[in-house]
């Protein structure tokens, strides 16, 4: 008798208890006291709340609009030659959408990528950066540090990953649900590098612009420069000769694709020769171009070919690519013309040789380029082999610009086209791998052509609802306002005009094939 209401009483009490903990959070840990977290390798430094509004990155001019998150700073030491910073930022639980997102570096900075970190926080992810081990884009971090040049070329990414699940784990008191990765140029290598060394690190990537095929790229840039420059190192071709040859590329070559849009669909189809404007007199005026001006572009487009063999060692710049805006990065100038030496000529004198005194003009294109391929191969992400991704439920969403003045096109086509012939033709490989190519874009972003979409969007998608994109629409803007959208199509579907509707409007193409080359 007396038992029974205490049993009673005790059985209410746990009920409540119960009931409490299922309608509770999951118990994360507050920010601050992340710092003491043990993760092996990985030092965290400092963990602390940022409040919703204007957030200035180290070192940075310029504030990035944030909602409120906790903010860890770690360095990840996987060598005792490492040293890589990284930033896991994880916003409060009401405001999280359960997801991780690891974002990209550009060319050789060593930087954490604030810009990309904010843009994935206000769209509800919790996310992470690296510096890849080293500050800067200066290349002699590498000279004598071995272990940094692996993290650069793809341990950094990878740590980074592993440390940041982690910590968002024991920040929001769960495993996010899934895991994305996004990033452009060679945050495209990096999101190729992912699925090909570290399969499980992500259930989605993005790869834009991949500069992925680093080593042969770096032997490209270095073979461009000597075709475009004289003996004194001056380039050949002035940038007003740069939009003329555009200009005249698009001209002779806009139609091709069936619709005279001001783009050229497929620079592959274009077989514009740069002699069609050639000076009629020896007057070098800005209307033409003089006789070694047309041999260094025909060389821009050409490649760069294996002195012995024959084989193609790294393709050239597209047609269209030469100069179609004024900024020096709407072009050839930034990575080719304008540079005083060939660009990442560092490569070879502190990576490859350990010679800083190298002559670059001294290259040999069999033997270096085998000697490269042996020692450097972790620079490079060109494993055609997918497999272990695809098993695991992957889906990668490639895109790239048709007009890319830095990352050629053809090389990101010629991967996607490997991929397709291991993993057992196109539709094998359209279940988990679809490529974009966006005629009139450039590196990344601008252009003629429509060149803004949600990528990630597109990918959540496909990951979360089983949705294979079957088009991007992108939008072009003009100061601001959107003046034409039109869908980008997985390769090689090409996007084709009904024959009714304004040419500016995405709802007027549908995504068809293409019809074979010649
Ligand atoms: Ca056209």
């Amino acid at each position: 008798m007396i038992r029974r209401p205490l049993f009673a009483l005790v059985v209410a009490s746990s009920s409540v208890l119960a009931s409490g903990m299922a309608a509770a959070a999951p118990a994360g840990t507050p920010c601050a006291l992340l710092t003491a977290l043990t993760i092996p390798t990985v030092t965290i430094t400092a963990a602390t709340d940022v409040a919703a509004g204007a957030f200035t990155p180290p070192g940075a001019q310029t504030a990035l609009t944030v909602p409120t998150f906790c903010r860890v700073e770690a360095i990840a030491r996987p060598t005792s030659d490492s040293e890589i910073r990284f930033e896991v930022w994880i916003p409060p639980a009401a405001s999280w959408n359960g997801k991780f997102q690891g974002v990209g570096n550009g060319g050789y900075q060593g930087s954490i990528s604030y810009g990309a970190m904010a843009t994935a926080v206000r769209r509800g992810y919790a996310t992470a950066s690296t510096d890849t081990g080293h500050a800067g884009d200066d290349m002699r971090f590498g000279q004598g540090h071995p272990e940094k040049l692996v993290d650069y070329g793809h341990r950094a990414i990878h740590v980074m990953t592993e440390s940041a699940k982690l910590i968002v784990r024991n920040a929001a008191g769960r495993f996010a649900e899934r895991s994305y990765f996004v990033g452009c140029s060679a945050g495209g290598q990096q999101a190729l590098s992912e699925a090909q060394r570290y399969p499980d690190d992500y259930d989605g990537i993005v790869a834009g612009d991949p500069a992925n095929n680093r080593i042969r790229q770096t032997f490209g840039f270095l073979a461009s420069w000597v075709a475009t420059h004289d003996a004194d190192g001056k380039p050949i071709i002035p940038p007003a000769k740069l939009a003329l040859l555009t200009r005249s590329a698009v001209a002779a070559c806009d139609a091709i694709d069936g619709l005279e849009d001001g783009l050229i669909d497929d620079p592959r189809r274009c077989s514009f020769d740069p002699a069609a404007v050639a000076c009629r007199s020896s007057v070098d005026d800005a209307t033409c171009l003089t006789a070694p001006q047309v041999a260094a572009a025909k060389k821009m487009y050409e490649g760069t070919r294996h002195p012995r063999t024959g084989e193609l060692i790294f393709t050239g710049w597209p047609r269209g690519s030469e100069g179609f805006g004024e900024p020096a990065s709407q072009g050839w100038r930034q990575y080719i013309l304008d540079p005083v030496a060939p660009m990442r000529a560092d490569f070879f004198r502190y990576w490859l040789f350990h010679d800083p005194n190298w002559n670059f003009r001294t290259i040999d294109f069999d033997r270096d380029l085998a000697y490269a391929e042996q020692k450097l191969p972790f620079l490079a992400a060109v494993d055609k082999d997918l497999t272990a991704f695809k098993k695991r439920g992957g889906k990668l969403l490639s895109y790239t610009g048709w007009m890319d003045p830095v990352v050629p096109p053809q090389d990101t086509v010629a991967y996607y086209e490997g991929v397709t012939t291991t993993m057992g033709g196109p539709a094998a490989t359209r279940d988990f791998y679809r490529l974009f190519m966006a005629p009139g874009m450039g590196h990344c972003a601008g252009g003629p052509g429509p060149n803004q979409f949600d990528a990630l969007g597109a990918l959540e998608q496909w990951v979360e609802k089983g949705i294979a994109p079957d088009a991007l629409v992108a939008t072009h803007r003009t100061d601001g306002k959107v003046d034409r959208t039109r869908p980008l199509c997985p390769y090689p579907l090409v996007a084709r005009h009904k024959g009714t509707g304004s040419i500016d409007e995405a709802a007027s193409f549908s995504c068809v094939s293409a019809t074979p080359r010649p």
